[in-house]
């Protein structure tokens, strides 16, 4: 058997849904993925399917210990009883160079020892935060001895890394397979000749801690991307307008200019569809700092209240210069400004005003804002940045050739 039917396998082995997320029946999870086990372990250690691997990771020794911890209870292994089988402890983890994955059984056995057919210790990995399966790793006794394998659900990417036994603890580290997995949720499963255990029972586990900085960009077909620690979530949204992130990364909102919302990860749904008059549309979105509640903005400067976020007034009633293009919260979540066209920021609840640009000459209309130090700037479509805060200008292309107009701005600090 060659790689390509092992992957084959694998990816028809990946498409069942974990038992991680919210969208998910947690009660199904834990069978089916007890019977995916012996699947997948039935399938895989075969014939010289690992030897011709496309890349071979790293394999060097983390230094994080595995951020995430699952205590799992004694006796609840499924089909019959096997301390063998009986995880008791799974961990697993990333840092700047590779994940590890580790898990002990009640009764441990050297994988040395285990035959090349229904024995496998693995983690289901899920990492956009869908409560899907995009990664799997595995320890396995095959043909050319114990190997530690981690392979992606579309088959793209398999890696090699180190197995490990320590007469307790099963482990499998890995190096930076692919750059893709900055952060996970994940459960683990043991196979001991058919008998089977998960832990997390019907969950996935928490979100492995951060390593995890990155950005996002939105497409106006609601794609998202990725980038460093971001995840891409996948799908679309129709007239996407805006969208926000969790603090985390672990999850995104995307409105469209409708108001509908669309979230990804663990962002959760708080509602969306408010009623919009005629010729007004949903310009920004801002989620609260615990990602329970978010903000709707539009360009007529109304504000739309989800979760447990709070409005602290709008622009109904006002006239506008220009419409409302962009929206902030203030880190604390108890306040927000808004900025139009025209340069006029408005601030609401706790969001100091720091100045505006409304009332004075722009060369270009403003195109975007953000939180700044202890106030804000915006950035004009021909280049230019006004700074309101104790952060420094640093600079701006205003009276610079540019080729096209800009569209966004993002600041960082360390
Ligand atoms: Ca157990
Ligand atoms: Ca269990």
């Amino acid at each position: 058997m060659g790689r390509k039917l092992v992957i084959a396998f694998l990816v028809a082995s990946c498409v069942l849904t974990l038992g991680i997320g919210a969208h998910t029946a947690g009660a199904a999870s834990s069978s089916a993925t007890a019977s995916r086990v012996a699947a997948l372990t039935h399938e895989v250690p075969r014939g010289d399917a690992w030897v011709a691997g496309p890349s071979a990771a790293g394999g060097a020794t983390l230094a994080a210990t595995p951020s995430i911890n699952v205590d799992d209870a004694a006796g609840d292994t499924q089909n019959t009883s096997d301390s063998r089988a009986d995880i008791r402890q799974a961990q697993a983890g990333v840092d700047g160079s590779g994940s590890v994955f580790r898990m002990r059984m009640e009764t441990p056995t050297n994988p040395n020892s285990w035959g090349t057919d229904h024995f496998a210790a693995l983690w289901f990995i899920d990492n956009n935060f869908d409560g899907f399966i995009d990664w799997e790793a595995g320890v396995l006794n095959t043909s050319q001895g114990v190997r530690a394998v981690i392979v992606s659900e579309d088959g793209s990417q398999i890696c090699f890394g180190s197995p490990g036994y320590d007469g307790t603890w099963v482990t499998a580290t890995f190096g930076a397979c692919g750059g893709i997995l900055h952060a996970f949720q994940w459960q683990a499963g043991m196979d001991f000749n058919g008998i089977t255990d998960v832990a997390p029972d019907s969950t996935g586990s928490a979100p492995t801690a951060a390593h995890r900085n990155g950005y996002f960009m939105l497409g106006s077909d609601g794609k998202n991307y990725g980038f460093g620690g971001g995840p891409n979530f996948g799908g679309t949204v129709a007239h996407a307008a805006a969208f926000a992130t969790r603090h985390d990364g672990t999850g995104l909102w995307i409105v469209d200019s409708t108001g509908h919302v669309f979230t990804r990860g663990r962002a959760p749904y708080k509602g969306g569809a408010p009623h919009l008059g005629a010729g007004e549309i949903v310009t920004a979105i801002a989620n609260t700092p615990n990602h329970a509640g978010y903000i709707m903005f539009t360009n007529r400067g109304r504000a739309f209240a989800f979760g447990n976020a709070h409005t602290h007034g709008d622009m109904s009633g006002h006239n506008l210069n220009g419409p409302v293009i962009a929206a902030v919260m203030t880190p604390t979540g108890n306040g927000y400004y808004m900025v139009g066209s025209d340069g006029g920021v408005f601030s609401f609840g706790s969001a100091t005003f720091r100045g505006s640009m409304g009332g004075r000459h722009l060369n270009a209309p403003i195109n975007g804002l953000i939180a700044y130090g202890n106030g804000y700037l915006m950035v004009a479509s021909d280049g230019g940045v006004f700074v309101f805060s104790n952060r420094p200008f640093l600079g701006s292309l205003g009276g610079k050739h540019i080729s096209a107009p800009i569209i966004g701005i993002v600041a960082f600090a360390v």
